[in-house]
């Protein structure tokens, strides 16, 4: 199937190129899942995504979360990525002023120089942006920011005209790829889809095949439903990463997203 066919009108509309080699490659995969990689070795992150890699089309990473994190070892984990074709996103929720997010994205993990997709709070305000995309033409890349829109977690405090204000910024900024939206309510994502419109991407967390309460405050809703509701990719973790059978459920939530899509535009 072609691109245009599975993705309808996000197909038309999208004007980043980044959203556009993603639905490629997800289209190929016939996979919309990100993978969480929320694995704390080097050896666990490896072996994760050796196995799961052609299952899914995206990678998701907590590159401060790795016990024995080098650059060496990173530099090669990013390269098997680029072996699966993923895009390489990088969890990292800044939030500081323009100047500060921007130094961030060097130090020593050197985020600018490996992700393709960073995710941030727009609480500092619209500069926050601008700063990122510093940080990659720092280093002559390009890269998408993925502005928090909605979170899956019990209890957090992105209400409603929060969620409309930062989407009404973010629509209209050219360094944003799109919105991270809560996977777990299908009703929230429906008048996110409504108020980002059809151009951006919208991409959600808070996804399991076991629907209900998660660990700590995570909540869970259906794969397909979310895609249903406007999701362009789930991101999947410990339902993938923490799975006895890793590919199993890779192909599992695989499957559910692509009928999801298939669905949503017949
Ligand atoms: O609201 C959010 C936003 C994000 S990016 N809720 C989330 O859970 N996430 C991330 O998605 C979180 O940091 C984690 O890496 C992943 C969900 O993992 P899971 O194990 O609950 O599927």
């Amino acid at each position: 199937m072609e691109p245009s066919e599975a993705w309808g009108v996000r197909w038309e509309m999208a004007t980043s190129p980044l959203a556009k080699r993603y639905m490629e490659v997800a289209t190929d995969k016939q996979s919309l899942v990100c993978l969480a990689a929320d694995r704390n070795t080097m050896a666990g992150l490896f072996e994760l995504i050796e196995a799961v890699g052609p299952f899914v089309a995206a990678l998701k990473t907590h590159v401060d979360l790795v016990d024995d994190w080098t650059a060496e070892a990173w530099a090669q984990f990013c390269q098997s990525a680029h072996d699966a074709n993923l895009l390489i996103f990088e969890d990292r929720k800044f939030a500081d002023i323009g100047k500060i997010s921007r130094s961030q994205m060097a130090g020593v993990y050197d985020i600018r120089s490996w992700s393709d997709l960073v995710t941030a709070h727009l609480i500092s305000g619209p500069d926050i942006v601008d700063g990122l995309q510093a940080g990659w033409a720092d280093v002559d890349r390009n890269g998408g920011v993925l502005l928090l829109a909605q979170m899956s977690s019990r209890g957090n405090l992105l209400h409603p005209a929060y969620t409309d204000e930062v989407v009404q910024k973010g629509t209209v900024h050219s360094g944003v790829f799109g919105f991270i939206g809560n996977g777990s309510r299908p009703d929230e994502l429906q008048h996110l889809r409504s108020t980002v419109g059809e151009e951006k991407m919208i991409w959600t967390p808070g996804v399991n095949l076991a629907v209900g309460d998660g660990e700590m405050g995570q909540r869970y809703g259906d794969p397909a439903e979310a895609v249903l509701a406007g999701s362009d990719c789930i991101i999947v973790g410990s339902g993938i990463h923490k799975s006895s059978d890793p590919v199993a459920s890779a192909k599992a939530y695989a499957l559910a997203s692509w009928n999801g899509l298939i669905q949503r535009n017949g």
